[in-house]
């Protein structure tokens, strides 16, 4: 049995996230960790909001509430939704919690100490119609790199590169679009990241097993000429995590906060510790998964993320945690993923293009999505969401041949044998063929699974439902029984086992699924099945069982034109 931590990036809380950022990091990471558990393992995983900067700032002053209420408000809202795609975070907490203000303050203080924090005087951008800095999001232009013209202040959406306010050119006011804007000095705190250049060069280096998606951004980051700058920690804003030094103000920073990108991934230690307190355990309880000198040198940690946000995580993270020289747990492992478009172009939260995680929940159950979304998965390269395509996998994979065969068997079994597994004849030929190939199968599942494989993962899970159809019709209980009850009694046997087996299998995928087959044959055990020859004789004669509600559904072709023209347009 392992130690798994798995954190999914944490989602800004400025609005509801739309299904390719779902899929980008929280889903797949919640697959992950169900895996992880399912064999054993023994899991931490974490996620929260990212609660701090322009994005909640602005947010909250268009819905016209203070900002730590609109953040109140919506944590409960992202917390409820992410709970209906059931997405098993250990915690799901928040980024302005004391836990991080403390833990943020404390890396800040250590880096301090390590001399890796510049005191620098600078020049931002003020605007004048608006009476402030504009930090960030707060102002808007053209990105110097490739030419983007919504580049935002912090980071290029289009070439992932991170910017600083003053790097735009033509740079206009996000709040009020004013072009009135000067240069004032103000001061701020620097993290020296290019004193830590040559560590983290070493560290990627060393990361071969990482996907080319993760390493080649932090490698292009790392080796471009200015890739690796020294990096502006603080901000003049209202909301953030005030600076001090550990618990010791710090002179000269009245009234400033961190960087949004500086306090959210400390979050992941500090949510830890958020999970701790809210279970009523000592600091020792979360501490053995994040200090390598408390226990957590045996922890393997794994990060999911979005492309976007991998060199946040590969460069400026890492240069907090080693730059502290503390004992701080490093990441394992990060697994990174391209973006998912949506029917001929692009998800856009701000132009509500798309459909949005509640919206989803709204026309159809978790299962449906989840299985959609992680067997398209946008892993080697941008994949699309279409409503064709959902249709067609929905009705191919779910119903026809998962629930098909668990309704089939369950109701031929009752109309038959009534309502306890048939005794009976014996396995054949046809029985072991089965058992050998879906072993071959599963272990290749297995494989793919502890990958993070997430594509390929869902073409096993597939093939293995597909496998127990074409062992049903060619074995045809259905035929067999009127010459040969007690060899339609032994397929069936082994049919209900199989039901159970799909239940364990696929509840990482689809949770809900799973739990109404497990209910059907009438068992509650999940032990993963080692070896097929017992898993598939589990469940002896006599053992009840019951025929469940349909487990999926087909979406009609009106159905599906209907949710086309409804999420095509402008999200109000
Ligand atoms: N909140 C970006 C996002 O929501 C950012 C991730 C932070 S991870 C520490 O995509
Ligand atoms: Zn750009």
């Amino acid at each position: 049995m392992a130690r798994i931590l798995i954190t999914s990036a944490i989602p800004y809380i400025n609005g509801i996230k739309h299904l390719g950022n779902l899929v980008g990091s929280q889903l797949p990471a919640d697959l992950f960790a169900r895996y992880c558990r399912a064999r054993g393992h023994e899991v931490m995983f974490i996620c929260a909001t990212d609660e701090h900067g322009t994005p909640a700032e602005l947010a909250a002053a268009k819905a016209g509430v203070p900002v730590e209420e609109f953040c109140t408000d919506m944590h409960k809202v992202q917390s409820d939704i992410a709970a209906g795609f059931r997405l098993s975070f250990d915690h799901f907490g928040r980024s302005s919690s004391q836990r991080n203000h403390r833990l943020t303050q404390h890396f800040a203080g250590a880096l301090d100490r390590a001399g890796l924090i510049a005191e620098v005087s600078e020049k931002q951008v003020f605007s004048i119609d608006d009476n402030r800095f504009l930090p960030d999001r707060y102002i808007t232009g053209t990105c110097p790199n490739c030419g983007y013209t919504s580049a935002r202040g912090d980071q290029c959406e289009n070439c992932t590169k991170q910017l600083d306010p003053t790097d735009l050119i033509n740079p206009r006011s996000s709040i009020s679009g004013s072009t009135n804007l000067e240069v004032r000095e103000t001061k701020h705190l620097y993290l020296k990241q290019r004193a830590l250049r040559e560590r983290l060069q070493a560290w990627i280096d060393s990361k071969t097993d990482w996907p080319i998606l993760t390493t080649s951004i932090a490698k292009k980051w790392l080796n471009d000429g200015d890739g690796l700058q020294d990096r502006g920690i603080t901000r003049d804003l209202y909301w953030g995590v005030p600076v001090r030094k550990g618990d010791q103000p710090w002179p000269g920073m009245e009234g400033k906060v961190f960087y949004v990108w500086f306090d959210a991934p400390i979050e992941y230690i500090a949510c830890t510790a958020e999970w701790a307190d809210a279970h009523g355990l000592p600091d020792t309880a979360w501490q053995r998964w994040w200090r390598t000198d408390k226990g957590a040198d045996d922890v393997t940690y794994y990060q999911f993320m979005g492309k976007d946000n991998v060199p946040f995580h590969t460069l400026s993270f890492p240069a907090t945690i080693m730059g502290s020289g503390e004992p701080w747990k490093l990441v394992d492992y990060i697994k990174s993923f391209n973006y998912l478009n949506y029917d001929g172009g692009q998800f856009s939260t701000s132009q509500g293009r798309g459909i949005f995680m509640d919206q989803a929940l709204q026309v159809l159950p978790p299962d449906y999505w989840r299985w959609w979304l992680l067997s398209h998965a946008p892993e080697s390269s941008d994949a699309e969401f279409t409503w064709e395509n959902f249709q067609a996998s929905v009705n191919k994979d779910l119903a026809d041949v998962l629930g098909n065969l668990v309704s089939r068997v369950t109701k031929f079994a009752t109309s038959k044998f009534g309502d306890t597994i048939p005794a009976g004849g014996t396995p054949g030929p046809r029985e072991a063929q089965l058992i050998t190939d879906l072993t071959t199968q599963l272990r290749a599942y297995e494989a793919n699974m502890a990958a993070m494989e997430v594509r390929k993962s869902a073409a096993d899970l597939r093939a293995i439902w597909v496998a127990g159809n074409e062992y049903l019709q060619a074995a045809a209980p259905w035929t067999v029984v009127k010459t040969n009850p007690d060899q339609a009694a032994a397929m069936i046997r082994l049919a209900m086992n199989l039901i159970r087996l799909y239940a364990i299998i696929s509840r990482p995928f689809i949770p809900d699924a799973a739990a109404a087959m497990m209910q059907a044959v009438g068992s509650d055990d999940w032990t993963w099945p080692e070896s097929l020859e017992s898993a598939l004789t589990f469940l002896p004669a006599g053992h009840p069982f019951s025929v469940p509600e349909n487990l999926f559904r087909k979406i009609t072709d009106e159905e599906r034109a209907d949710w086309q023209a409804r999420f095509a347009g402008i999200r109000t």
